[in-house]
C-alpha cells in the first residue's frame, strides 16, 4: 500500500493588510483597503486586499476601489506596499522550508508543503501546522491559516474554513464526510459557469457530486467531470511540485558583424532554442515561460516573453513560441547586434529529492516567488527578462 501522505496547505490571513495593522497601530481594528493607489487619483485602481473589518462591508480583493468607497467610506485607503510584502513573503516561506523541502507555493502567501517525511523530526500533522503557525507569529506576528490532510485538495478546502488564524485537520477516513456538506463553490478548479451547471443538475454540495454516477458526469462535463466526482470522494493523488532551483535557462549569441539576414536570424533562434531545450531536459526541469531578447546595432533592446498554461521542455514548442514572439516585435530589415533566449518558471519533475536541509536548495526557489510578486505588481515582464542571466554561459 502507498504510504498516507500528510499534505499542509498553509494560506496568510489578509496578508498585505494584516503587515500594514502589524506596522501601523492606528490601523488595528480598522476597516483597512490596501490597493489605493495615490498616484492614479482618488478612487481609481482595484483592491488588493482588505483587512476582515473591510471584509464585513462587502468589500474584496479585486473590487474596483471606487467600489470600496462606497460600501466602505470610513475605510482606511493604503497604497501597496510590494517591496516590504516581498520580504514578509520570503520570511514566511523561509519558514515553510525549515520544515520541508518539498513547498510548492501558490501565491506570495500561500503554499502546500508536504511534511510526510518530516514526522519523526517535527511531530505528526497538526503539531507542525500548529509550529508553523507558532514560528509565523513569533518570527513577523502575522497570523496564517493551515489546512492539514492527505491531499492537496482537501488541505486547501480546510485552510479556508476557519480563516483567520484558522487551523483544520482532517483524517485521511475522514475525507469525503469532511467535504459532503460543503458548498458546490468549495470545488476548486471549477468556475462559475460549471457551478451554475452543476447546480442546474441538482448538485448542490460536494456530497451531491461524489454520490453522483460518474458517467453521468462525464457525459454531461466531459472529462472534468470524473476528476470531480473523485475530488469531492477525497482522492487526489497530485503530488506538491517543489519549485526548481534554477531560476531561468538562457543563451545568447552576439552577431560578429551587425544582420539583417533574415535566414541566419531565425538560424540562430533555432539554435538558441536548441541548447536551451538541452540545457532544460539535462537538468530534469520543464519551463513555463519563454523569453526572447533582440538588440539593435543601436543597443536598442527589446525584450518579450509569454507564459504558457502548462510547463515544455521540448525544443520544438520553444522554437514555436520563440517564432512568434519575434515575429511579434522585429521590424524587418533593422540590423540585429543581439538575439537570446531563455525559459523560467521552472519545476522540477515530481519525486526529485532535495537535501532537507541543504539551505541553498531551500533559498533558491524563493527568486521565483519574488517574480511572482512583481508580477502581481505589474513589474513590465519586460525587466523580468532583462535580468534573465545564463547561470553557466
Ligand atoms: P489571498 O490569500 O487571496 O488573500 P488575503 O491573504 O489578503 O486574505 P485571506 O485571509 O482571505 O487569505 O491573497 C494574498 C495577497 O495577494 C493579498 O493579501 C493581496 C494579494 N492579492 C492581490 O493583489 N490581488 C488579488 O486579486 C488577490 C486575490 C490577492
Ligand atoms: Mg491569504
Amino acid at each position: 500500500m502507498k504510504k498516507q501522505r500528510i499534505i499542509l496547505h498553509v494560506d496568510m490571513d489578509a496578508f498585505f493588510a494584516a503587515i500594514e495593522q502589524r506596522d501601523h497601530p492606528e490601523y488595528r481594528g480598522q476597516p483597512l483597503i490596501v490597493g489605493a493607489d495615490p498616484r492614479q487619483g482618488r478612487g481609481r485602481g482595484v483592491v488588493s486586499t482588505c483587512s476582515y473589518e473591510a471584509r464585513a462591508f462587502g468589500v474584496h480583493s479585486a473590487m474596483p476601489v471606487n467600489q470600496a468607497w462606497r460600501l466602505c467610506p470610513q475605510g482606511i485607503y493604503v497604497p501597496p506596499n510590494g517591496a516590504l510584502y516581498s520580504r514578509v513573503s520570503r520570511s514566511i516561506f523561509d519558514v515553510f522550508y525549515e520544515f520541508t523541502d518539498a513547498v510548492e507555493p501558490l501565491s506570495v502567501d500561500e503554499a502546500f508543503l508536504d511534511v510526510t517525511g518530516s514526522v519523526r523530526l517535527f511531530g505528526d500533522g497538526p503539531d507542525m501546522a500548529r509550529r508553523i503557525k507558532q514560528r509565523i507569529r513569533e518570527k513577523e506576528q502575522l497570523t496564517a491559516s493551515v489546512g492539514v490532510a492527505s491531499c492537496k485538495f482537501v488541505a486547501k478546502i480546510a485552510s479556508d474554513l476557519e480563516k483567520p488564524d484558522g487551523l483544520v485537520v482532517v483524517p485521511p477516513e475522514g475525507a469525503a464526510d469532511f467535504l459532503a456538506p460543503l458548498d458546490i463553490s468549495r470545488m476548486w478548479g471549477a468556475g462559475a459557469k460549471t457551478q451554475q451547471k452543476l447546480r442546474a443538475m441538482g448538485i448542490k454540495t460536494l456530497g451531491d457530486l461524489a454520490a453522483a454516477d460518474p458517467e453521468w458526469l462525464k457525459r454531461k462535463l466531459g472529462v472534468a467531470g470524473p476528476r470531480f466526482h473523485r475530488l469531492a470522494r477525497g482522492i487526489d493523488e497530485r503530488p506538491v511540485h517543489r519549485v526548481s532551483g534554477m531560476k531561468s535557462i538562457s543563451n545568447e549569441h552576439t552577431f560578429d558583424q551587425d544582420t539583417a539576414d533574415a535566414a541566419l536570424l531565425r538560424r540562430t533562434l533555432a539554435r538558441l532554442c536548441e541548447k536551451v531545450g538541452h540545457r532544460l531536459r539535462k537538468a530534469d526541469v520543464r519551463a513555463r515561460t519563454i523569453h526572447l531578447k533582440l538588440r539593435y546595432d543601436d543597443f536598442n533592446t527589446l525584450t518579450r516573453s509569454h507564459t504558457l498554461p502548462r510547463t515544455f521542455n521540448d525544443t520544438a514548442r520553444l522554437m514555436e513560441e520563440i517564432g512568434h514572439l519575434f515575429d511579434g516585435c522585429y521590424r524587418t530589415g533593422r540590423l540585429v547586434r543581439l538575439l537570446g533566449v531563455g525559459v523560467s518558471g521552472l519545476e522540477s519533475r515530481d519525486g526529485q529529492q532535495l537535501n532537507l536541509f541543504e539551505t541553498e536548495n531551500a533559498r533558491k526557489p524563493l527568486d521565483d516567488l519574488e517574480d511572482m510578486i512583481k508580477n502581481r505588481f505589474g513589474d513590465h515582464a519586460i525587466h523580468r527578462a532583462d535580468g534573465l542571466e545564463s547561470p553557466d554561459d
